[in-house]
C-alpha cells in the first residue's frame, strides 16, 4: 500500500509484538483467527445496512442480508436450536448493548430484575450500581455462599419469592463452577420470571459441550463472541421465536443505529470455526490448562477461590500472600505476564485494587500450551509474585517461553 498510515502501523506491529511476547492469563481475551481478521478488515465495513434482511432503509444489500441470515442460521445451528423454536440476532454491538436490548425488550422500565451480585463474580450490567442498568430498572442481586463461595440454590430461590422479580439474570465473570441452568428455570417458574442467561464467559465451553447448555431452560441468551467462542469482538442475543419481535424491535430501531455488517462477517467465521471437531478439543483442552494451573499454584500455597475451577478461569485471593490485586497485576505485567485484578466474594478491599487476580487458560490454550506449560507457567507466577525474581529476567524467560507458541 503507498499511502500508508505509518504511525497507527507502528502501533499495530507494537501490540503484535506485545501479544507475541506474553503470556496472556486475561479470562476474556483470545486469539482471534487470520480468517476472522481478515472478514473483520473487509468492505463490509463500507456499507450501510439498518433494517433486517429483506427490510432495510438502503439500497445494496442484497450481498448482506446473506451475509446476515448466514450468520443467523450458524448461531442456531453451534447451539443446536431449531429455526421453529428460537431465532437469533447477530447485530448487538457488543456484550453491554446484547444485555440492555434484551432487559428492555422484556422488562417494563423500573420494574425488578435479579442478577448475580458484581463483586460475587456478576458483570456491570448485571445491575452494578455504577451501570445505567441500575438506573433504568429495580435490581436486587443474590449472592454466593459466604463460606463456600459457590450458588447456594435453595437461598437464590427464598430471596427470588420474597423479592418477585420480572426476570432473572444468570452467567457470570468470575464464577469458576458448572453453573445449574435447571435449577434456575426452577426459581424462575415458582416466581413467574423470565429467565435470562448471559453466557458471554461460557459461549465456547457450551458450544463445544464442555459445559452444560443453558438453551433447554431459558427463555433468552445473550453472549459476546470474543471470548472462549474465540470470535472477533460482536454479541448475539438468541430468543424463543415468542420474542422475536421484541427484540429485534429493540436492537433495531430502538437500541441501534445500522449494523456492524464486517463484524457479522467475522461473527459467522468464528461460529464456523466453533463446529469444526478441533473447537471440541480446544475447549477440553482450555479447562484441563485451567484445572492444572489451578492445581499447580494451589500446591504452592495460593487462595484459590472455591478450592479450583470447573471451566476456563479462576480467582486467587493474593491477600493471603501478603499483596493487594492490584500488586498482583502489575508486578506479573512487568515480568511478561497479563492478567487482570479482580474483587473476590465478600471483599473487604475497593475494586480499584481488591484482594484479588482472575486467571483464565482461553487464549494461552489457543496458543498450543498444555497441563506441562500450566506448571512452567505457574512455577513462573510464583517466581515474579513470591520470589520477586527482577521483572527484566522475568520478561527474558517469559519471551522465550512463549516462542515455541505461535498466535494465529
Ligand atoms: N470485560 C469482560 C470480562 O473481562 O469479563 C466482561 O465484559
Amino acid at each position: 500500500m503507498k499511502d500508508k498510515d505509518k504511525e497507527v502501523g507502528k502501533l499495530i506491529k507494537e501490540e503484535e509484538r506485545r501479544q507475541k511476547d506474553t503470556i496472556n492469563l486475561i479470562a476474556s481475551e483470545n486469539f482471534v483467527s487470520q480468517n476472522g481478521r481478515e472478514a473483520i478488515g473487509s468492505v463490509f465495513c463500507n456499507k450501510y445496512s439498518e433494517g433486517y434482511p429483506g427490510k432495510r432503509y438502503y439500497a445494496g444489500n442484497e450481498v448482506v442480508d446473506t451475509l446476515e441470515q448466514l450468520t443467523q442460521n450458524r448461531a442456531l445451528k453451534l447451539y443446536k436450536l431449531s429455526p421453529k423454536k428460537w431465532g437469533v440476532n447477530v447485530q448487538a454491538l457488543s456484550g453491554a448493548a446484547a444485555n440492555f436490548w434484551a432487559y428492555f425488550a422484556l422488562v417494563p422500565l423500573g420494574e425488578k430484575i435479579m442478577g448475580q451480585e458484581l463483586s460475587h463474580g456478576g458483570h456491570l450490567t448485571h445491575g452494578a450500581p455504577v451501570s445505567h442498568t441500575s438506573k433504568i430498572w429495580t435490581w436486587v442481586h443474590y449472592p454466593v455462599d459466604s463460606s463456600t463461595h459457590r450458588f447456594e440454590y435453595d437461598a437464590i430461590m427464598e430471596l427470588a419469592k420474597k423479592e418477585k422479580p420480572r426476570l432473572i439474570v444468570a452467567g457470570a465473570s468470575a464464577y469458576s463452577r458448572i453453573i445449574d441452568f435447571k435449577k434456575f428455570r426452577k426459581i424462575a417458574d415458582t416466581v413467574g420470571a423470565y429467565l435470562m442467561v448471559d453466557m458471554a464467559h461460557i459461549a465456547g465451553l457450551i458450544a463445544g459441550g464442555i459445559h452444560p447448555s443453558p438453551f433447554p431452560y431459558a427463555d433468552i441468551v445473550t453472549t459476546t463472541t470474543h471470548k472462549t467462542l474465540r470470535g472477533t469482538r460482536g454479541a448475539l442475543i438468541l430468543f424463543k421465536k415468542e420474542f422475536e419481535k421484541e427484540i429485534n424491535k429493540s436492537v433495531f430501531p430502538a437500541g441501534q443505529g445500522g449494523p456492524h455488517d464486517h463484524q457479522t462477517a467475522a461473527i459467522a467465521v468464528a461460529l464456523n470455526e466453533a463446529m469444526r471437531p478441533s473447537f471440541k478439543i480446544y475447549v477440553r483442552q482450555i479447562v484441563q490448562n485451567a484445572k492444572a494451573l489451578a492445581g499447580f499454584l494451589k500446591a504452592k500455597g495460593y487462595a484459590i477461590i472455591t478450592g479450583g475451577t470447573d471451566n476456563h478461569l479462576f480467582l486467587i485471593d493474593v491477600t493471603k500472600k501478603g499483596m493487594s490485586g492490584n500488586d498482583a497485576q502489575n508486578l506479573l505485567e512487568h515480568a511478561g505476564i497479563t492478567v487482570n485484578k479482580n474483587g473476590i466474594p465478600y471483599d473487604t478491599r475497593k475494586p480499584m485494587d481488591p484482594s484479588g487476580i482472575r486467571i483464565g487458560t482461553p487464549a494461552v490454550t489457543t496458543r498450543g500450551m498444555r497441563e506441562k506449560e500450566m506448571r512452567a507457567i505457574s512455577e513462573m507466577i510464583d517466581d515474579i509474585l513470591m520470589e520477586r525474581i527482577r521483572p527484566e529476567i522475568m520478561k527474558a524467560r517469559v519471551k522465550k517461553f512463549v516462542k515455541k507458541f505461535p498466535t494465529p
